[in-house]
């Protein structure tokens, strides 16, 4: 396993709009006690921050929280403030930032991608600067309201051997269903709820964790 495939083996996704208990804070750290191997700060959606002070201030904590454990700080879609902070790398989505603009601001930086289609993978497979791409949605999920159609582990797992770059599973991944999605060719699992609902943090992501 590389550097990378370690990286997404529990990559934990997380803004305030998803806490239902205790703080964003409290909840990553809890996360990062139990050995989250990477955090994707993602203020998006019903209920998030709106003022953008707000929002850089609360990423600002996350990420210093994230440099106490050593654990790498992603920053969703929101370039400029990934920028600004100096994290560790960024997601985009298809509709987001041109990707080509995004690997020439975040040269020699992690860079992920969501793929939702063979199409998107090939695509992606022409850029090798790329770092890893996020696939999904594998099941339904209550955490994205646009979520588009699940695509299922059978796709997941043709999507992720067609991937020239480490593959990380994302949508609806839970305790009981996360065996078969660590089952196919995926590096790791990323999630929401299963964590920011989880009635023990440090239970769930022991189970979330990809054997090697
Ligand atoms: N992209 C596709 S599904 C999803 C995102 C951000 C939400 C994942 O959240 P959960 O709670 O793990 O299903
Ligand atoms: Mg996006």
């Amino acid at each position: 396993m590389n550097k990378i495939e370690k990286m997404l083996q529990v990559y934990f996704i997380a803004g305030t709009q998803d806490i239902v208990q205790g703080t964003l804070f409290s909840v990553l750290e809890e996360a990062l006690q139990a050995g989250i191997t990477c955090f994707q700060f993602r203020e998006k959606g019903a209920g998030s921050l709106n003022d953008p002070t707000e929002i850089e201030e609360t990423a600002k904590k996350c990420q210093e929280l994230c440099q106490a454990y050593n654990v790498p700080f992603l920053v969703n879609d929101n370039v400029e403030l990934a920028l600004k902070l100096g994290a560790d790398g960024v997601h985009v989505g298809q509709s987001d930032q041109e990707i080509q603009e995004v690997l020439r601001l975040f040269a020699g930086k992690i860079v992920g991608l969501s793929c939702e289609t063979a199409e998107h993978i090939e695509k992606a497979n022409q850029l090798t600067e790329i770092t890893y791409y996020g696939v999904g949605p594998v099941f339904g999920t209550i955490s994205k309201a646009d979520a588009v159609q699940p695509i299922g582990v059978k796709t997941l797992d043709t999507y992720a051997r067609k991937a020239l770059k480490p593959v990380v599973a994302i949508g609806g991944i839970s305790l009981d269903n996360c065996q078969e999605v660590l089952a196919t060719a995926v590096s790791g699992i990323s999630v929401i709820s299963a964590i920011t609902r989880a009635e023990s943090i440090s239970q769930a992501v022991a189970t979330l964790m990809k054997k090697d």
